[in-house]
């Protein structure tokens, strides 16, 4: 049987921590899910179509690698795509909690779904979406952290007064 793991989460915007996290995780599973969260009462600077289209730009190199977007509960999609496992990236001890109460939560929604815990690089565990948009919005250097097209959609989004 094939095995599917999904990678959830905002990606606003994906930044080469996520590109290194997914690019590691995409060599243990037969097939992963890289599912972008559709949540409009969340504020984000990227609208979700714009996310997907990113991710999937980004990630044309991996051919065992899918984009999709999901809402609702994650635990629902998994079930519904045959997922055995979430990956999830840890960079600090402050990502910690919030994680494990996650992945109790969803083990006790379906227990038949294990989350795993890929560590980050040393170079990217400083790295954050919130923090890359808060550089870039003031003209900082955010080149070593995000794709090209990332980065230019950033500098696009801010040029127009994006917040
Ligand atoms: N290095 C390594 N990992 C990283 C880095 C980095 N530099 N940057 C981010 N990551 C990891 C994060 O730790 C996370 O694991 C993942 O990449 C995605 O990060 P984000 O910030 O884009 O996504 P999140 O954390 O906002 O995603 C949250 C979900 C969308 C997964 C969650 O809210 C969810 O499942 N929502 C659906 C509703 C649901 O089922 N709720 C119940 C959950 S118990």
């Amino acid at each position: 049987m094939e095995r599917i793991a999904i990678y959830p989460g905002s990606f606003d915007p994906v930044t080469h921590g996520h590109l290194d996290i997914i690019t590691r995780a995409s060599k243990l599973f037969d097939k992963l899910i890289v599912a972008v969260l559709n949540n409009p009462s969340k504020k984000s600077l990227f609208t979700f179509e714009e996310r997907y289209e990113l991710l999937k730009e980004t990630t044309n190199n991996l051919s065992n690698v899918h984009i999709d977007t999901f809402s609702g509960l994650l635990i629902d999609y998994c079930k519904e795509n045959n997922i055995s496992a979430i990956i999830r990236g840890l960079r600090a001890v402050s990502d910690f909690e919030y994680e494990l109460q996650m992945s109790q939560m969803n083990y006790q929604l379906n227990s038949d779904v294990e989350t795993i815990f890929l560590t980050t690089r040393t170079k990217y565990s400083f790295l954050s979406s919130s923090l890359v948009k808060e550089v870039a919005k003031f003209n900082g250097n955010i080149s070593d952290l995000v794709p090209d097209v990332v980065l230019k959609k950033l500098q696009d989004k801010y040029k127009q007064g994006g917040r």
